[in-house]
Formats: C-alpha cells, sequence, structure tokens
C-alpha cells in the first residue's frame, strides 16, 4: 500500500490497496491517521459488494442511517444517488442529475454525523464531477483581518433555509416532518481538533443564516469572503470519477459540490454516513 498526496494536493490517494481483501490491522490504522490529517483520501478502482462497503466503512468509524428513507439501498446503511429509474419505473435515489453548490453535510444537526464515501458505481461520460475543499488549509491562509472576524465567531446553521420552507403540493409526509424536527442550530466557525489543536474553518452556503452579534449585511459579506477564500482553486480538489472510485471524506473540515450532467447519461453512486471517533476528529459543537 502506499498513500499519496494528489498532485501535491491536500487530498491523498491510496493506491494498490483492494479494499475486497482483509485490512491489516497496522494498515487500517494508517489509513485512518492519513484520513484525519487531510480530510480526503481517494480509493480507486475498487470492486465491492454493499456488504465490503460496510466493512470498509467500520474499519473508519461507525456507520450510520440516513433521515431520506427513500433512497435507501440493500443495507439500511447504504443510499443510491442517481437519475436513473427502476423497472418500475421509480428512481432509484436521490438527487438526480442536478449541480450541487458547495456544502457540507448535517451541519443543521446539533451532532453532525461527519464521515463520508461515494462510490461508484454508473458515471456519465461528461460532468458529474464531484469537489472538495480543505477548511484546513482555508483557515491556516486566511488573512489577519478574517482570521480575526472569524475566531470566536457563532454562526447559525439553519436546514429550513437549506431546503426552503415553502412546502409545496406534493412534497411528502417526511419532508414536512423532518422541517418540524430541524430547528436551527448554532456552531462555531471555527472548530478545533480535539487531538492536535489543529483549527479549521467551519461554514456552509445557504445554511448559514447570520452570525451572532453581527448585522445581517456585515455577515453575509463576511461569509462571502470566507467561501471565496475556502474554494479558490490551491484549496480545492477536483475528483474526476472512474467506475469502482471510492472518495471518503470528512465534513467538518471540507465543503464539497457537484457539477451537474445531461440527462442524457446515467449516474448511480452509492453513499454511506459514518461517524467519527470524537478524540481524533472535529465534531462541530452546539455553541450556546
Ligand atoms: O453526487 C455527488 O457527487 C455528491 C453528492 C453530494 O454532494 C451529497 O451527497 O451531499
Amino acid at each position: 500500500m502506499r498513500i499519496e498526496a494528489i498532485g501535491g494536493n491536500f487530498a491523498h490517494e491510496v493506491k494498490d490497496f483492494p479494499l475486497w481483501e482483509p485490512v491489516a490491522d497496522a494498515d487500517a490504522a494508517a489509513i485512518r491517521d492519513v484520513f484525519r490529517e487531510c480530510g480526503v483520501l481517494v480509493f480507486r478502482r475498487q470492486a465491492l459488494s454493499e456488504g465490503e462497503l460496510l466493512t470498509f466503512g467500520k474499519m473508519i468509524g461507525e456507520p450510520d442511517l440516513y433521515a431520506e428513507t427513500g433512497w435507501l439501498s440493500t443495507y439500511p446503511e447504504v443510499i443510491i444517488l442517481s437519475n436513473m429509474r427502476g423497472q418500475d419505473g421509480e428512481m432509484l435515489g436521490g438527487l438526480a442529475n442536478k449541480p450541487l453548490t458547495w456544502h457540507t453535510d448535517q451541519s443543521y444537526y446539533t451532532t453532525p454525523v461527519t464521515g463520508c464515501f461515494l462510490y461508484g458505481v454508473e458515471l456519465p461520460e461528461e460532468g458529474g464531477s464531484t469537489s472538495w475543499a480543505s477548511l484546513y488549509r482555508s483557515y491556516e491562509t486566511l488573512s489577519p483581518e478574517l482570521a480575526k472576524a472569524v475566531d470566536g465567531a457563532i454562526g447559525t446553521f439553519s436546514f429550513a433555509a437549506r431546503v426552503g420552507t415553502n412546502l409545496k403540493q406534493g412534497d411528502n409526509h417526511d419532508r414536512a416532518k423532518r422541517l418540524a424536527e430541524t430547528p436551527d442550530v448554532k456552531h462555531p466557525l471555527v472548530n478545533i481538533e480535539p487531538g492536535t489543536g489543529r483549527k479549521a474553518l467551519y461554514i456552509d452556503p445557504n445554511t448559514v443564516t447570520g452570525i451572532d452579534g453581527m448585522p445581517q449585511d456585515e455577515a453575509d459579506d463576511l461569509l462571502d469572503r470566507l467561501l471565496a477564500h475556502a474554494t479558490q482553486p490551491a484549496h480545492v480538489y477536483d475528483h474526476d470519477w472512474g467506475p469502482g472510485d471510492l472518495v471518503l471524506w470528512d465534513n467538518a473540515v471540507v465543503l464539497h459540490k457537484r457539477d451537474g450532467f445531461s440527462e442524457k447519461y446515467n449516474r448511480l453512486v452509492k453513499r454511506m454516513i459514518i461517524n467519527l471517533d470524537p478524540s481524533r476528529h472535529i465534531i462541530p459543537p452546539v455553541a450556546a
């Protein structure tokens, strides 16, 4: 096994490592260590059953269940993202072919499940790439002025803002229930990794609606500047998917986005969320 930074980027690739074979404890520990430091790990050209995906998830942390009950696959921990329909005409999974702008998952929960991976099964010829931006690098390269503005700042993270509160006719009961069950939550905009003391920015465009004690126009301006800084090319890894690629990331220390793709192509990826060890990873805390 070799673990290398991809093109000098923050993301790393684990090479020559078939995940369908039993993983030695020392290799598993090395993988967890690099993942903890860099936040995005790539394994290319794997051929994994859902049972093997679950075994991989358990090597990283504790796989968890999704709120989106309509996107489930065979194993309850595995969901499908796809624009394809099954033989019954129903969508096979979620998110279809639309572009997804920069975001981080579950920031609107009091205790986000931060580990996540995608496993590519069928990919479009064009489009559908996924990108990740390092929030460690972003914090470490902030100008003194931005660092001063963000250190100690508390943001409001809103599920309602993220999904839109206007329920339309045809929206299912699950969506109304989730909106009712998910009030706004406050998290610090800078979090500290418990083991190393390293700091990471924590922002989520379209979800952070304000900053405590700051007028709305100033907060909006600060959030825009932080996003522009965080997503500049030097902080971003773009993944051009091939079948069998597995990309693991930590939502507490990276943002991600996806390019849209034409409806004429099929795309199917499998996804799992994983609780990471809170003594070794940032779990965004609730701010008072
Ligand atoms: O489909 C992708 O590549 C990314 C999906 C995504 O952004 C998400 O599931 O949060």
